[in-house]
């Protein structure tokens, strides 16, 4: 629907119907608002492209945020103490948060929330990569909070000036969020690090299964990726997905050293010349596979997904039912 397909299955069922021409005067406008760093809001024209993109990305991204729940929320009732189990079910809650802020500011695009959903149960839209590798102990909830959300604040503190109003706006508060669940995280690897020997090789080992797939988060290589180069220059993006990728490499190394864990990267070195990390190889191979579904629990998220909402189904209808009794209860008294 709204994915650029890297299957290469089912061509002619997810091609999108054509861009229309723009007018070039509204275009020109447009990307004069753009280049002067001004919102666009959901009333302003826009070109199709725009809006398409935009709701390609942040439905996308909301559909991270909740699919991301699943992960951690497998750890709710295992978690090692009251303490650690009353953060991890607020954190768990605020990325619903996340979703919802990011699913209304992809219906001001115009697309319903009813049809988003059905993208994603359908396995018609994507989500990140990073949810489809599974939780194995404790220690991935730390290395969870410390990179995966450390990786996603490194992408979405930029987006806090995207050109789109909303989505900034969304952004601003889920930044703030982010930024204490990645400090959460590292407090967990922290205390697993300087535990007991075998607290340490489970920190150790989350570390190492989770660094690679931490960095596929940020997409492919720019030379490799689609979309980077338009969204740029709209400034839906204000960073490329590798110079994302360096940032992160950058803080996350001297983060791993404080505390006594190594990254599993052997060409990982400090470049003097270049002021930043070289790092190894990454496995293209493998986010590939994921991104088409192939990742090992990427079954088992969908079908968590799509019993919760079948299963919270009488919730939405109860809602409804109210607002509907108090809208006529209201009219009633007018
Ligand atoms: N996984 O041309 P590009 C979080 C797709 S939030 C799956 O570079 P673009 C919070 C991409 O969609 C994490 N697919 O694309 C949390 C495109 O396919 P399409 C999510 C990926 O859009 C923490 C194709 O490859 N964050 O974690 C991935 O310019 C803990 C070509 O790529 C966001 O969504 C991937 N990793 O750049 C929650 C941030 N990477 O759509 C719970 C907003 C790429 O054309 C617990 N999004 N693809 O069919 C973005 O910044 C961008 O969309 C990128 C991709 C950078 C992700």
């Amino acid at each position: 629907m709204y994915t650029t397909d890297l299957s290469g299955k089912d061509k002619k069922k997810s091609e999108p119907t054509p861009l229309k021409q723009e007018d070039p005067k509204l275009l020109a406008a447009f990307e004069a608002r753009v280049a002067n760093d001004e919102f666009i809001e959901p009333k302003d024209w826009m070109p199709e492209a725009y809006r398409r993109t935009l709701v390609r990305q942040i439905s996308q991204h909301a559909h991270s945020e909740i699919v991301g729940m699943l992960p951690e929320g497998n750890w709710i009732t295992r978690a090692p103490s009251l303490r650690r189990k009353a953060i991890l079910l607020a954190k768990v809650q605020d990325e619903g948060g996340h979703g919802l802020y990011l699913y209304a500011a992809a219906e001001t695009l115009g697309t319903s929330r009813a049809e988003m959903i059905e993208a994603l149960h359908s396995g018609k839209a994507k989500y990140s990569t990073i949810f489809n590798y599974p939780t194995l102990t404790w220690a991935d909830i730390g290395a969870i909070g410390w990179l995966v959300d450390g990786a996603a604040i490194m992408n979405q503190v930029p987006l806090q000036r995207t050109s789109f109003g909303p989505y900034a706006r969304a952004m601003v508060r889920v930044c703030k969020e982010e930024s204490f669940h990645q400090r959460q995280g590292y407090e967990i690897m922290m205390a697993l690090a300087g535990g007991s020997r075998e607290q340490k090789r489970m920190a150790q080992d989350a570390l190492a299964r989770w660094w690679w797939p931490s960095l596929m988060m940020f997409g492919p290589p720019d030379d490799k990726s689609p979309n980077t180069e338009q969204s740029i220059r709209w400034r839906i993006k204000r960073e490329t997905n590798d110079e994302l990728r360096q940032k992160f490499v950058d803080v996350s190394v001297p983060q791993a050293e404080a505390i006594g864990l190594s990254i599993p990267d052997k060409k990982l070195k400090w470049n003097e010349a270049r002021g930043h990390y070289d790092y190894g190889e990454i496995d293209w191979e493998e986010f590939y596979a994921v991104v088409r579904g192939e990742g090992s629990v990427a079954k088992e998220r969908m079908q968590a997904r799509v019993k919760a909402w079948e299963d919270g189904a009488w919730v939405r209808d109860a809602a409804l039912v109210h607002a509907a009794k108090r809208t006529a209860a209201k009219i009633a008294a007018e």
